[in-house]
């Protein structure tokens, strides 16, 4: 049994006749791929499921199975009242599922499922695992644990998962227990180069625009490097959502000399969006810590909100030289 809690998540799975199962805002391959991957699970247990997303879906995950299904929801009017339990993957916090920076809890059931080593563990259930990569990773765990056999289109999922959180097992968290998990779900049916070719191999053009705008951009300090777009450029670029998380996870952690990076974007008035990615080892979630973030040693974010863009990009300055000089 990997996990002590996988028997009574199934049970609740199975006296629950209509499932909500979520994609958290601005949703990555893992959010996706891990809610398409229980959904088929759920289906195949003989549950009736809903898979929602309070955004829009990337393109590049469209691929997936399922995807064309997700409804997207505004969480201030949606009525929870017909579903029976909401299994909540890989959100750290509520609000990460919402959106919303404030919002009432479902009053449904809730099943919180996920890898973020700050997850408040706001579900009635909470199974989080912060050793594994990914939460593709851990749902591969529990659906052993139920013993239910993991088809071509949920191994398809759950490897676009856990490709997606290391980037193809780029990162330190990766060691043999995860490439034995992508070998066997490449056996079970995922096709490892269609995942790699939807997500790396499909870049808008505008996109690559963007990049080179981010990398004009830099700035090289002691220990770090970072990126600071203020809201009129970052409109001019067309407000492009998911070009700060690649170029956080392509450009931020490959700079010689350097311990991690930053990318900051202003994303509306007032509102800096901030990503750290790690190099060497050096970690990124403390400075995120210090400015109110989260997120993991190897990649953390957080949002600074009503502040002026340079105070802001300043604020986050000053926790990364504190942090890079003391660790
Ligand atoms: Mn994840």
């Amino acid at each position: 049994m990997n996990y002590k809690d996988s028997p009574i998540i199934l049970s609740e799975i199975k006296k629950a006749p209509k499932i909500l199962v979520n994609c958290h805002r601005g949703p990555d391959s893992d959010s996706i791929g891990s809610a398409l991957a229980m959904a088929k699970v759920i289906q195949k247990i003989g549950g009736q499921v809903t898979v929602i997303c309070p955004s829009d879906i990337p393109s590049d995950l469209m691929f997936l199975p399922g995807a064309d299904e997700i409804i997207r929801v505004n969480y201030t009017s949606f009525d929870f009242s017909s579903y029976d339990l909401f299994m909540i993957l890989d959100s750290s916090t509520y609000s990460m599922v919402t959106g919303l920076k404030d919002s009432d809890k479902p009053g449904i059931r809730s099943i919180v499922i996920d890898h973020h080593f700050s997850n408040e563990k706001f579900g009635d259930i909470n199974l989080v695992d912060s050793e594994v990569t990914s939460t593709g990773e851990l749902l591969y765990g529990l659906f052993l644990d139920w013993d239910v056999t993991i088809s071509g289109d949920t191994a398809n999922c759950l490897l676009t998962g856990i490709i997606g959180d290391t980037g193809t097992f780029q990162y330190q968290n990766v060691g043999e227990k995860t490439l034995r998990i992508a070998a066997d779900l490449i056996e079970k049916g995922a096709n490892k180069d269609e995942i790699v070719f939807n997500l790396y191999r499909n870049i808008e053009f505008r996109e690559v625009k963007m990049w080179g705008k981010f990398i004009e951009r830099m700035m090289i300090e002691d220990g770090f490097v970072w990126s600071a777009i203020p809201l009129p450029i970052y409109r001019d670029l067309g407000e492009y959502t998911y070009a700060k998380e690649d170029v956080a996870n392509f450009f931020a952690p490959i700079v010689k000399g350097t311990e991690f990076g930053i990318v900051m974007v202003e994303v509306s008035e007032n509102v800096l969006s901030v990503s750290f990615r790690s190099r060497t080892g050096f970690d990124v979630a403390k400075v995120a810590a210090e400015i109110g973030g989260g997120g993991h040693k190897a990649a953390a974010g957080a949002r600074i909100e009503g502040l002026p863009f340079q105070e802001a990009v300043n604020e986050v300055l000053k926790a990364a030289r504190k942090h890079v000089q003391k660790d």
